[in-house]
């Protein structure tokens, strides 16, 4: 089957991670890019050797010739270009968080939906290795039934220097980074009926909140915790390891700083090696995420090819969204949110 085409929305900071990942994608190619900032949009273009080159993106879906669109913006736009995108009936990936309001989210999915065309959020923290090793202990079955868990994500990474914007929205870490903790907790843990959050803003250079801690029932009635930070200063810096503690009826697992996964039952207990590859074009410690964003972009090419629905596909990811906003209201109200109004 001849290659699929795609263009690249947003060439920012991020995207030169996604923009390396589609070259090593089998089956996909990047033919244009779009930026309305003349400045990435030429250091993009020379540095992957992008000959298309757009700063509208209506005179790119105008001119089209690709098969799918990767919208690596940030949230602002995220709507209008996923809307544009299915008008023009070109299926779309779509950056975290997926939008402004769960009701645009929803709008997003519907807009998709009703053109037929599929659409993907580039939800990739589900993507690293250690927590698919995670993923694979659990369908071994080696420590029976989950029934309580913890997913830590506690960091004093400079975020802001990388991604200035961080500091200047009213919500950060459940919008930007707790938004992956939570979709690793539906991913290994199931979805969640009810969810209550306390939140907090330690650093004082920053407007909204850098600390959350969130407990949520899931629908198979186990409770798990999910607790973010980045004003965490540690002796030895975990950014970006999430960290994970399942307690089964038949044994543990722990994934602890360093790719530590520790597997204890019946049988003892089995320390394994889960570390992310280095790839060429990664650097530490970003190659986790690095290494993510290269599995999702094979996953939605051999989906797209397939006609198979993605992992976290828009529908999947209202689920995750719904919990970013009750994560919100929860905090601002102090009470538990029921998911299932949400959604
Ligand atoms: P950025 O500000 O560095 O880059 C965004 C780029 O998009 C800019 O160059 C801007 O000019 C361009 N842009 C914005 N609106 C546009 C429009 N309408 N038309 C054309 N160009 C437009 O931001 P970033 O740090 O690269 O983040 C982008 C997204 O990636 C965010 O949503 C962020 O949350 C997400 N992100 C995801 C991960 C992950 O692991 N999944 C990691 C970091 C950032
Ligand atoms: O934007 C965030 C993300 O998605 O992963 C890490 C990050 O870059 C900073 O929190």
């Amino acid at each position: 089957m001849a290659n699929l085409t795609g263009a690249l929305i947003g060439c920012g900071f991020f995207a030169v991670n996604q923009m390396h990942g589609w070259s090593d994608v089998k089956g996909a190619t990047i033919v244009a890019i779009c930026d309305r900032d003349p400045q990435r949009l030429k250091i993009v273009g020379d540095q992957f050797g992008i000959e298309r080159r757009y700063s509208d993106t209506a005179a790119l879906f105008a001119d089209g010739g690709f098969d799918f669109v990767d919208i690596a913006t940030t949230v602002q736009s995220h709507r209008t270009l996923v809307e544009m995108a299915a008008g023009h009936k070109v299926p779309a990936i779509c950056q975290k968080p997926f939008a402004q309001t769960l009701s645009d989210a929803k709008a997003m999915v519907a807009a998709c939906r009703n053109a037929g065309v599929p659409l993907m959020v580039h939800e990739n923290f589900r993507w690293q290795t250690p927590i698919q090793a995670v993923r694979k202990v659990l369908d071994n079955g080696a420590i029976g039934t989950p029934f309580w868990g913890r997913l830590s994500f506690r960091s004093g990474y400079d975020v802001f220097s990388g991604q200035p914007y961080l500091a200047e929205g009213e919500r950060f870490i459940i919008e930007d980074l707790g938004i992956h903790t939570l979709d690793i907790a539906r991913f290994l843990l199931g979805d969640v009926k009810s969810l209550t959050a306390r939140t907090k803003r330690v650093n004082p250079a920053i407007k909204g909140e850098d600390v959350a801690t969130i407990l949520l029932d899931h629908e198979s009635g186990m409770t798990s915790i999910v607790d973010v930070s980045y004003a965490t200063k540690l002796a030895v810096e975990p950014f970006p390891e999430t960290l994970v503690e399942i307690d089964g009826s038949e044994g543990t697992i722990r994934l602890s700083q360093g790719y530590r996964l520790e597997v204890t039952n019946g049988n003892g207990t089995e320390i394994i090696d889960v570390s992310p590859t280095l790839l060429p074009w990664a650097s530490r410690p970003w190659h986790n995420i690095q290494e993510s964003v290269f599995a999702i972009q094979q996953h939605w090419t051999d989906r797209l090819m397939s006609g198979g629905e993605t992992s976290t596909s828009g529908a999947d990811n209202l689920k995750t969204f719904a919990l970013v906003e009750a994560g919100y209201e929860s905090a601002s109200t102090g009470r538990s949110i029921d998911i299932g109004v949400l959604l």
